[in-house]
């Protein structure tokens, strides 16, 4: 079915600034829909966000990455047939040129090539993570026994993400709330995280913090007395909605280490400034930092635990925490192959954190997630921090690789969207 209109407009993110929604039109009618997310702790090897500058939204305007897919990628993407995912993505990356997709703007292409896998989902008569299934050459199987991401919530935030909370940007749970046959209730795991949240909020306020919610909806508690106090409130929340910590709900980090550092003018010495604890720590410090956390609370996952060049002490993390918990690369390997790839060879790390926008179209994202699986790595797929939409395409993608996790905070409707999303397709796979 040929593509025959493309349309780009500005929206509102959830940080009231501009996003960018694409509209994809086919000959039969059938229309298909996207908006891209940016981030805030965004690491310097993503794709690039074309943002205007100047005074509109801050700056943060996105006129001139709708003129280019109303424009030059309508030019090459307009008369395409919908179904060839691949070679429309292609077709925008060789028209950019750029190595990070300067030219046109990763969030131009990245809103054209999800709209494209939209509308050609229902053009086929497919839910989208069927239509990602198959064209990832990764159909599932449906049915009561099917394995679905567990939800990963952040509960307290902190760092860029929230102003005077902790040095540390998302402390998270995962809930893995099983059936009868030993199947993961998504269902079940969501409500589990969301009573652990609203006890959490009791608690906070019981010890005197504020709740206010930060960007991903976690609370973002002022005075925190030191980075790790959050863990026994968050471990007292856990019990108190009457969970088992270690058991039913598991706990996660992203320190966003590359958010602190400090480097001299040289950049060969790495340090890393926490300043709730008035210290600098060396690479070596967060290591042994971090492995005493490990040491004392039920950790699955620790994401950015170093900055995002420093590979040699990624691969010392990883040798000394790896047998124990998940280290994951977020804005060391940005979704990208090539990046993936050395981490697979040097041992930097064995998970990696998916966010289509960090490389910008679908066919690479799909590709970095094989690539991913096939070494034993975890695909854990997660929002954006700042600058989210109401756009649900995140979920439909980790439910067609099989990723471990997802990502994402459990309050604000440009969260909350992406849960009801997980769960209305549970309830659909496991009815079938
Ligand atoms: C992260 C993300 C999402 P941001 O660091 O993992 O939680 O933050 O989107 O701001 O980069
Ligand atoms: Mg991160």
């Amino acid at each position: 079915m040929k593509i025959i209109h493309i349309h780009a407009r500005e929206i509102l993110n959830s940080g009231g600034t501009a996003s960018l929604e694409v509209k994809v039109v086919l000959e039969s009618g059938v229309c298909g829909r996207a908006s891209v997310p940016f981030g805030v702790s965004a690491g310097s090897h993503e794709a690039v966000v074309l943002f205007d500058g100047g005074t509109r939204y801050g700056g943060q305007g996105m006129l001139q990455a709708v003129t280019n897919v109303n424009n030059e990628i309508a030019g090459v993407v307009i008369g395409q047939e919908v179904e060839d995912q691949r070679a429309i993505d292609q077709r925008m990356i060789d028209l950019d040129g750029t190595p990070n997709k300067a030219h046109l703007g990763g969030n131009a292409i990245l809103g054209v090539s999800l709209a494209v896998a939209q509308a050609a989902s229902v053009s086929q008569k497919m839910e989208l993570y069927e239509y990602i299934g198959l064209i990832s050459n990764h159909p599932r199987q449906d049915g009561a026994e099917v394995k679905l991401p567990a939800p990963m919530i952040v509960v307290i935030e902190g760092g860029k993400h929230a102003d005077n909370s902790t040095d540390f940007q998302e402390y998270l749970v995962v809930p893995q709330i099983y059936d009868d046959r030993g199947v993961l209730s998504v269902k079940e795991s969501v409500r589990a995280g969301a009573e652990v949240y609203l006890a959490l909020k009791k608690i906070l306020q019981a010890n005197g913090f504020n709740t206010n919610v930060g960007n991903e909806g976690a609370y973002a508690p002022s005075g925190m007395p030191s980075n790790e106090a959050p863990w026994q409130l968050i471990l007292e929340a856990i019990k108190t909605a009457g969970y088992r910590p270690g058991i039913d709900v598991m706990l996660a980090a992203d320190p966003a280490c590359n958010e602190i550092l400090v480097s001299d003018d040289s950049g060969d010495i790495k340090q890393y400034q926490v300043k709730k604890e008035n210290r600098v720590f060396s690479p070596q410090d967060l290591i042994s930092y971090f492995a005493g956390w490990i040491e004392k609370y039920p950790f699955v996952s620790l994401e950015d635990i170093l900055s995002e060049d420093d590979w040699e002490n990624w691969t010392q993390a990883t040798a000394v925490l790896g047998g124990k918990v998940r280290i994951i690369g977020d804005d060391l390997l940005v979704t990208n192959p090539k990046r993936l790839e050395l981490a697979i060879k040097t041992k930097a790390c064995n998970g990696i954190l998916i966010k289509l926008n960090q490389i910008g179209t679908l066919s690479e994202t799909i590709d970095t997630m094989k690539q991913a699986h096939s070494a034993g790595f975890w695909t854990i797929v997660s929002h954006r921090g700042g600058g989210e939409t109401n756009d649900t395409s995140m979920i439909d993608l980790a439910v067609a690789m099989g990723s471990q996790m997802v990502k994402v905070g459990i309050s604000r409707g440009e969260r909350v969207c992406k849960y009801n999303r997980l769960m209305e397709i549970e309830e659909r796979i496991r009815l079938k």
